[in-house]
């Protein structure tokens, strides 16, 4: 059989890294064959989870943060400074967590979805036009974000005034002003060249960029189980692959960023300087509680105590 995985960006990005990884490894152990979809060839996000649902697509990685309506308590992902940046620590929770490995199967197969694997893409930097110092420097910044109504909130909480796009319209929104910041993980601020239209990049530790593989439930409970058996082996070696290959990653691709654009400012903020965009992490915990109830209050506890487990 061919099987088809659409992912949300492009082969040389790292969830291409991973969906290249996977494809090799299902094709190495079984007679199946498994055709890329990148960004771009399907549609948006939304249009690839659509697909996913309906059965047309067998695989598909979606981040959290396009499957907020769908999955409201994987929004937890955007409460801020819920996750660390140390990179180890981040690649033991999300290979132990019961909280992603248990709690988050069950809430995306009730959405007919079998969750695969999900995996850390790096620490969010803002990217602006004008320099972010503390949260008033976001004050009528028109900052997008992805369609993930928590994450709305996140930036509400910061100060800005957010805009949730899709991906496809964030160059050139921000090259016509229409906004004036977004955030993503540094490798990708390279690969799609959003430095070009943007001048300051800042780190503020707030939030590490998530994605989560998944298959259609129907086709995946369908498998024998030796298919099972390849699908799940497969997912396992391209987790350990990512990881190892973003060692560095975001440094290395820094360098480039500066390489290509001398004039641009990178800051990375001091513990003082972060303290007012700490200080909104309660309030979006307590929006977090609010959306999604006793379920997500749980899932935000068993979160915790996983982190607190994998130090
Ligand atoms: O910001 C976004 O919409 C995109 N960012 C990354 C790192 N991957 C895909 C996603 O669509």
């Amino acid at each position: 059989d061919t099987w088809k995985y659409a992912f949300e960006e492009s082969l040389t990005e790292v969830q291409g890294v991973y969906a290249t990884k996977f494809k090799e490894e299902v094709e190495k152990n079984s007679d199946h064959e498994i055709q890329l979809f990148p960004y771009g060839t399907l549609g948006e996000s939304a249009d690839l989870m659509e697909q996913t649902q309906a059965g047309i697509l067998q695989f598909v990685d979606q981040s959290p943060g396009f499957t907020g309506a769908l999955i409201p308590e994987a929004q937890v992902f955007f409460v801020p400074y819920l996750l660390p940046t140390d990179q180890e620590h981040l690649a033991r929770f999300f290979r132990e967590s019961k909280a992603i490995n248990e709690d988050f199967k069950e809430l995306y197969a009730e959405q007919g979805l079998e969750l695969l694997q999900m995996f850390p893409e790096g620490e969010v930097a803002m990217t602006t036009k004008q320099p972010v110092n503390s949260c008033e420097d976001l004050d009528e910044v028109k900052f997008r974000v992805m369609t993930n109504p928590l994450l709305v909130e996140a930036y509400k909480a910061f100060g800005a005034t957010p805009t949730p796009l899709p991906w496809g319209e964030v160059y050139g929104s921000l090259q016509t002003n229409i906004i004036q910041g977004q955030e993503n993980p540094t490798f990708f601020l390279y690969s799609t060249k959003l430095y070009e239209v943007t001048d300051y990049i800042t780190y503020t530790g707030h939030s590490n960029f998530t994605t989560a593989v998944m298959a259609n439930k129907e086709f995946y409970d369908g498998l024998s189980d030796a298919d099972k058996k390849v699908v799940q082996d497969a997912t396992k070696a391209a987790y350990e692959h990512i990881v190892v290959y973003q060692e560095g990653l975001a440094q290395q691709e820094l360098e480039k960023i500066k390489q290509a654009k001398p004039s641009m400012t990178v800051t990375v903020l001091s513990e003082d300087q972060r303290s007012c965009f700490k200080n909104a992490a309660g309030d979006v915990e307590a929006k977090f509680i609010e959306m999604t109830g006793d379920r997500g209050a749980a899932i935000l506890k068993q979160f915790k105590a996983d982190l607190a487990a994998t130090k």
